[in-house]
């Protein structure tokens, strides 16, 4: 067809639609056709019998609209897809932001938050990825976060570098780390390495302690200085002079980090329950239902299986793991990183039928829906043992932005619907029927 297209001269000028017109038969006898995990099939209304791919070619643009609402009629979505084709020039020539990403993401899982926050990191395509560091070094031996990223990097077919980082608290606020083992060193050597070798600057997100960050800092200031545009760090706490877990791991570095002068938005982890920091929560099954089978075992994988390592993590991923699939989506779960991700990838909210989506920019004629920001603030270190801080948004001199709620009524429905289209939407490269 596309031959033919080409010999007529309309190739770059027709839309070509490629779908299935109904799920595959799933009737007792029928054809050896499975809608797994989607139910029933042909002839139903339940997912397997109506929710099916679809591919459109635009010119020489494939559009990817896989889940920002549901789509009941071909006509209804040509007229759009060329609309978006004309408006949005960005969907085709998608900036790539440089990214470092550092977590305290293990296997068996600590916080399974950090699964989710990871899923999120690779949903945003805009992301270039330019290296993992996995925190706390010492924890990382025993309960090894590689499993998770080594599947999460076979889902979406990409490489990059991952390291493991210092096992031991620094010293004070400005320890280099170097006295501590030389298989320590490495998460700290790939954030040095990787930001002398970016063409341009990076943006570091962390979701842990902030200890190989610090460290790197020590070491090179002036690299830090110049390589990183924004650091979103996911640490402490809003309210002065009280703990917070992430602080607790290492208060030296978080004191350090704060004090350096970096380029921060700050990502407050407490306190919960009054609108003020990040948090926010949901249950697995509003988030988790109908997102690609693969990527849901990758979650099923981490967070449910009881014996994960009598399951090899490559053949996990595209195994059937429906036994497990119903307890994880009951569960109820702790959430901090989604809204600095999407302010990190750039992306505003834009209400789209019933739901949120985060997204470059809206369909034409709509506004972003203003649910959080981040404001410049001054913060200071009251204690410096204890990691405790005060902070002020009157200031003229601010030394970094701070993450802020402004509709608190909403904060929570946008992000579970954010995060919801996000997973939906998750680039899977592998699939349950490709080994
Ligand atoms: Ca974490």
């Amino acid at each position: 067809m596309k031959k033919k297209l080409e010999e007529i001269g309309v190739v770059d000028n027709t839309v070509v639609i490629l779908m299935s017109d109904n799920g595959g038969e799933s009737v007792p006898g029928g054809p050896a056709t499975s809608n797994v995990p989607l139910r029933a099939g042909k002839g139903r209304l339940y997912e397997g019998g109506i929710r099916e791919p679809m591919v459109i070619k635009l010119g020489g643009h494939i559009f990817r609209l896989v889940t920002i609402m549901p789509i009941i009629s071909v006509a209804m979505i040509i007229g759009s897809c060329v609309q978006e084709h004309r408006s949005r020039p960005e969907v085709i020539n998608e900036r790539k932001i440089p990214v470092i990403y550092g977590t305290d993401l293990f296997h068996p899982h600590d916080d399974p938050d950090d699964h989710f926050d990871l899923a999120t990191l690779f949903a945003m395509s805009e992301f270039d990825v330019k290296a993992i560091l996995l925190d706390m070094g010492a924890k990382q031996k025993k309960k090894p976060g590689r499993t998770p990223v080594e599947q999460i990097l076979k889902l979406t077919g990409r490489r990059l570098p991952y390291a493991t980082g210092l096992s031991k608290k620094l010293i004070s606020p400005d320890d280099k780390g170097l006295v501590q083992p030389k298989e320590d060193q490495v998460a700290v050597e790939l954030l040095l390495q990787t930001l002398r070798q970016s063409a341009e600057p990076v943006i570091v997100i962390t979701t842990g302690s902030v200890r190989d960050l610090c460290a790197a800092f020590n070491r090179e200031p002036k690299l830090l200085r110049e390589r990183i545009s924004r650091l979103y760090i996911n640490i402490g706490n809003l309210l002065e002079n009280k703990g917070e877990w992430n602080v607790h791991l290492d208060r030296k570095a978080y004191v350090g980090l704060m004090r350096s002068g970096l380029p921060i938005y700050w990502c407050p982890c407490l306190p919960v329950n009054e609108n003020r920091s990040t948090h926010w929560k949901f249950k697995h099954g509003e988030v988790l239902e109908g997102v690609p089978p693969t990527l849901l075992n990758w979650f099923i994988y981490a967070l449910q299986v009881p014996r994960p390592h009598e399951l090899d993590p490559t053949k996990a991923l595209t195994m059937d793991l429906r036994p497990w699939r119903h307890i994880l989506m009951s569960l109820e779960r702790n959430m901090w990183c989604t809204g600095s991700l999407i302010h990190a990838a750039g992306r505003s909210i834009y209400r789209v039928g019933d739901q949120w989506v985060a997204a470059a920019s809206g369909p034409r004629g709509t506004k972003p829906v203003k649910v959080f920001t981040f404001v410049p603030v001054h913060v200071e270190i009251t204690d410096e043992d204890k990691g405790y801080t005060k902070w002020s948004e009157d200031t003229l001199s601010p030394n970094m932005h701070v993450y802020k709620i402004i509709d608190p009524n909403n904060h929570e429905p946008v992000l579970k619907s954010c995060l919801r289209c996000l997973l939906h939407d998750f680039p899977v490269v592998l699939h349950r029927d490709t080994q």
